[in-house]
């Protein structure tokens, strides 16, 4: 369009379902009427009144809703607010999530570590292999007997955490876990979500081989005494360089307990994933189950080793810390996973989450006791009859939590759960509107009330452009997307546009970045929901990151499965 979008006017810039929930924000207006003209000619097809005003106080903004929910002809279209303009262009038609729920997914396949991206399968964003990780070094911290402090080992392969070039366990730890759930929750969809990554002609669904990849580097981390180290990185981040250029010493530091368990929760889920494809893989889901007992066991006898980056020198550490002082909520999750796999129930037993579960939230990378309860109530049918699980419990606080989301969507300016409580605007911000889908996408599968399903809806709306700061989060989708994310490949490829499929952290009013971003934070990010630059400086609301990216992956994908 040659006309210039309002900035006034926030929409999912990718677009809705014939049959779906519809709805924009028009910010700031004293117009009535909106109405739906066709992208081409700007032919008027449908016309509706605008809601009244509400005052969202996470951008100070006075906004107005255009529900156009009951039209649902296919097409190309903008959206027209007499004094305001028009929105940018969007789509109605059925799959129309399909592109950035696989993107997102593929994501992961440019994140890999240790090979190349030939151009067959990366196009434009084709690059030479960096991070062999086959001589990466002890730190003292982590020195053994057999593994004296400067011995090496080899930990190839693996996912980047983000817009740096680290590999960190306890990070991976809830990433794989929600990949794998989707793959557990959609099976027969996810079998047939095919992607071009190299892995495509084998029998093993494609997300199952992208999950290897990291699998595969996991499994290197775990030391032959059953503990995990917590992470592999430089000693300092490494400047603004390709893969291939970034050369800095490698160090695997200090075993875990988090690190340890988070591990042991994933090994579990991957044994019992991997179970159905013994014959292309064999041996792999009993090495699994293997190390994911070894791994509980260490924890349970060192239940206090807590990372704590300050404490490591010679040399001294300055990456990703992912620091957690509180390791009640890992020792759930792993036992949960172990129990399920295993039917073992003293596991259940030790887990010991049934008089826990109103503290029980939204997951993030420290907080994961809720992927336990997500895990149970989908493989039910393993314990079914034994008394084991007071399952009604677990659907009760799951519903809890998805009934309050459900009734923000109703009752928020947005017309969606992300933001109404400020605590939703952290680090990594839209990794909590991806996860509140999740949660959501589960009360639905148990109830099949629509409202669970429409507010996940809202919150996809949300990631995809109907939010304060009008950007569409995920780089490559939406006319006015993240195009600077902070992230080293997409910064120094010397390519335009960043690799796509990525989610931005989003919104975080913490702005710790504000020191290399100095003067670019204005009057107007000093919102919660308008603390976001789309400048590569900003890796406080810029950066990407596997935990960002996965619960997108996983909610976008849901929605597409249940259309
Ligand atoms: O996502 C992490 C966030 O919760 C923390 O507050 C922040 C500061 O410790 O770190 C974030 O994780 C970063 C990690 O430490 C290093 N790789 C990039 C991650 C995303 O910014």
């Amino acid at each position: 369009s040659s006309e210039k979008a309002s900035a006034e006017i926030r929409l999912n810039q990718v677009g809705f379902y014939p049959e779906g929930p519809k709805t924009a924000i028009v910010v700031d207006t004293n117009a009535e009427n909106f109405s739906i003209q066709t992208k081409g000619n700007r032919e008027e097809v449908f016309s509706g009144k605008l809601s009244s005003a509400k005052k969202w106080p996470h951008s100070g903004e006075l906004v107005k809703q255009a529900d156009f929910s009951s039209f649902s002809s296919p097409g190309n279209y903008v959206l027209y607010v007499p004094g305001t303009g028009y929105s940018h262009p969007f789509k109605i038609e059925q799959n129309v999530h399909l592109a950035p729920a696989k993107a997102s997914l593929k994501a992961f396949y440019f994140q890999r570590a240790s090979t190349a991206l030939p151009e067959e399968y990366a196009g434009q964003w084709a690059r030479k292999a960096g991070h062999p990780d086959d001589k990466v070094k002890i730190h003292n911290s982590a020195a053994t007997k057999n593994l004296p402090a400067g011995s090496t080992i080899s930990s190839p392969k693996g996912w980047y955490d983000a817009g740096d070039y680290g590999k960190y366990v306890v990070n991976s730890g809830i990433t794989m876990a929600t990949l794998f759930s989707l793959y557990e929750d959609f099976p027969q969809y996810m079998k047939n979500l095919e992607l071009n990554i190299p892995e495509n002609n084998n029998t093993i669904p494609d997300i199952l081989d992208e999950t290897l990849w990291n699998l595969r580097w996991m499994m290197s981390m775990q030391h032959e005494d059953g503990g995990v180290y917590h992470k592999l990185t430089s000693a300092n981040f490494h400047p603004m360089s390709i893969p291939s250029e970034a050369k800095l010493q490698r160090w695997v530091v200090q075993k875990s307990t988090a690190a340890t368990l988070d591990f042991a929760a994933v090994t579990a889920q991957a044994s019992r994933i991997f179970n159905e494809y013994k014959e292309e893989l064999p041996g792999l889901s009993d090495s699994l189950l293997v190390m994911s007992k070894n791994a509980y066991q260490w924890a349970k006898e060192h239940p206090e080793q807590y990372y704590n980056q300050r404490e490591l020198k010679d040399p001294a550490v300055s990456t990703g810390a992912y620091g957690d002082g509180n390791v009640e909520d890992e020792f759930q999750w792993a036992a949960t996973e172990l129990f399920i796999t295993t039917g073992n129930k003293k596991y259940y037993e030790e887990a010991s989450i049934e008089e826990d579960l109103d503290s029980f939230q939204i997951p993030s990378w420290p907080n994961v006791n809720t992927l336990a309860l997500y895990s149970l109530l989908r493989n039910q049918e393993k314990y079914q009859g034994e008394n084991i699980v007071n399952i009604d419990a677990i659907e009760r606080r799951v519903l809890a939590m998805a009934d309050e989301l459900a009734e923000y969507s109703q009752t928020s300016a947005y017309a969606a759960p992300m933001g109404v409580k400020d605590s939703d605007f952290a680090w990594g911000s839209n990794s909590q509107a991806a996860n509140q889908g999740i949660l959501l996408i589960n009360a639905y599968s148990l109830t099949k009330n629509k409202k669970y399903l429409d507010a996940a809806i809202a919150n996809l709306d949300y990631l995809l452009g109907r939010n304060a700061t009008g950007y569409s989060f995920l780089t490559g989708y939406g006319e006015k997307s993240t195009k600077h994310p902070h992230h080293r490949p997409s910064e120094a490829d010397g390519i335009e546009d960043p690799v796509p499929g990525l989610l931005a952290g989003g919104p975080n009013p913490g702005q710790q970045d504000k020191g290399g971003c100095e003067n670019l934070y204005t009057e107007k990010h000093q919102y919660p929901a308008t603390s976001y630059i789309d400048e590569s400086c900003s890796y406080a609301s810029n950066e990407i990151a596997i935990n960002w990216n996965a619960p997108f992956v996983y909610l976008a994908n849901a929605i597409e499965a249940l259309r």
